[in-house]
């Protein structure tokens, strides 16, 4: 039965199925090659008890766990973590917060996982993030210095690598 969208393969000759190119209308970009990404359950999430449901998620998206640790960073190592963010009013308020219980860190593993992950996580601000996001169904504006949002997700292969060193270095 034919549906309304055109079908992707063809068949040959010989009947052989044939594909048709990559489309590159609707699917950004297409890759095989795997990609890591540092996902960290935040002291908010650790202790609310969601660690468990933010790797479910990761899991149901298909992508695979690398290696895991639970750890309360010190802040010598988020200092290294979020130095890009150094000078912000936020910064000194994300240490505070990021030093002061366990988190659940965890390496990711899957082509554009890195994105991948940051559309699961969602917006930056959780009263902005989408419903369906994990920052979207659990986070929420508690009028602090700084957002407490859930999780954090590498944005890029550069942070990702730069990362993955800081929280794993016998992985890099
Ligand atoms: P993300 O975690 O989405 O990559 P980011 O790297 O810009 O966002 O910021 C790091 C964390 O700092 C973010 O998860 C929450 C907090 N934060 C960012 N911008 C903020 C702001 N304007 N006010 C308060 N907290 C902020
Ligand atoms: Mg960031």
């Amino acid at each position: 039965m034919r549906s309304g969208m055109p079908s992707r393969r063809s068949r040959g000759r010989r009947g052989q199925l044939l594909r048709s190119p990559p489309r590159t209308d609707s699917v950004a970009v297409v890759t095989t090659r795997t990609e890591r990404s540092l996902v960290l359950v935040k002291p908010d999430g650790f202790t609310r008890g969601l660690s468990g449901e933010v790797l479910r998620r990761i899991e149901a998206k298909g992508y695979t766990l690398v290696t895991l640790s639970i750890l309360t960073p010190d802040r010598e190592r988020l200092a290294r973590h979020y130095a890009e963010h150094e000078g912000k009013p936020f910064y000194e308020p994300l240490l505070d917060f990021m030093s002061r219980g366990q988190v659940t860190a965890v390496v990711i593993e899957g082509q554009r996982c890195i994105e991948g992950f940051r559309a699961l996580a969602g917006a930056t601000d959780p009263t902005m993030a989408l419903p369906g996001t994990i920052r979207g169904d659990f986070g929420r504006d508690w009028g602090l210095d700084v957002q407490q949002n859930i999780v954090h997700g590498s944005d890029s292969p550069q942070s990702s690598e730069r990362e993955i060193r800081i929280w794993f270095p016998e992985l890099a």
